[in-house]
């Protein structure tokens, strides 16, 4: 594992600034606390895991009836979507209108089967990194695997070749240079929830810290 004692706290400390309930902003589509940016910041653990998409794969996998492993071709052949949305970082960024286009992740559960004891997923990054969800909400229509936004494919920063977004929820959810979603009847505390990161991250909520 690399050092991340630095980013880590160095991320905490932006999502902490003011760390009373941030002001509603101007635009009513800027969550309080946020400010809007065009550039499409990039952040991470500062590790960009070369991952072609000759290489990739989608496992998914645990409660499910039907363990699948997706490869680029099958990915590719599943019904593509575009979905407009915003996307709101907890170190305080907020990009507008970003068209995410992939395969709706309800889709891809669909094919796995979840059991009726399914409840909770983890996402598992080729970066060794994870977050947790409910099942509930990666089943929203607006939650994407994503393989390209702004009109090109995914940029390896940014988590090409494949990335989840999840709209409602802070961009920590989102991961990045996906590699499997695990599904459990429990639930499992990802990299930044263990770490003290709020358990449900709606930005409507400012739920930043998990003692907010
Ligand atoms: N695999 C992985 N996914 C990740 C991260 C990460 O470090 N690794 N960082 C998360 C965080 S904190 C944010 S804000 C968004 C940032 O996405 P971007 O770099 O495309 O803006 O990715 C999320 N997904
Ligand atoms: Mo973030």
């Amino acid at each position: 594992m690399p050092d991340w004692k630095k980013l880590i706290e160095s991320k905490i400390s932006l999502a902490k600034k003011g760390s009373k309930p941030g002001k509603a902003g101007a635009n009513a589509r800027i969550p309080a606390g946020q400010t809007e940016v065009r550039n499409f910041p990039r952040l991470d653990l500062g590790i960009v895991p070369e991952v072609a998409a000759a290489n990739w794969r989608l496992r998914i996998y645990g409660l499910v009836e039907r363990e699948l492993n997706l490869d680029w071709a099958a990915f590719q052949a599943m019904p593509q979507v575009t979905d407009i949305s915003d996307f709101h970082c907890v170190t305080r960024w907020s990009q507008l209108d970003m068209d995410w286009q992939g395969v709706r992740a309800q889709d891809l559960l669909a094919l796995a089967q979840p059991t009726a004891s399914a409840r909770f997923v983890t996402l598992h990054s080729y970066d060794g990194y994870t977050t947790n969800l409910p099942l509930e909400a990666l089943l929203d229509d607006d939650v994407i695997v994503a393989h390209s936004v702004l009109g090109a494919p995914l940029t390896a920063e940014h988590g090409g070749p494949v990335r989840l977004v999840v709209p409602k929820r802070y961009a920590w959810k989102s991961a990045k240079w996906l590699k499997a979603i695990e599904i459990h009847a429990f639930d499992k505390p990802g990299f930044w929830e263990v770490r003290g990161y709020h358990n449900e991250a709606d930005p409507w909520l400012e739920q930043r810290f998990s003692d907010d």
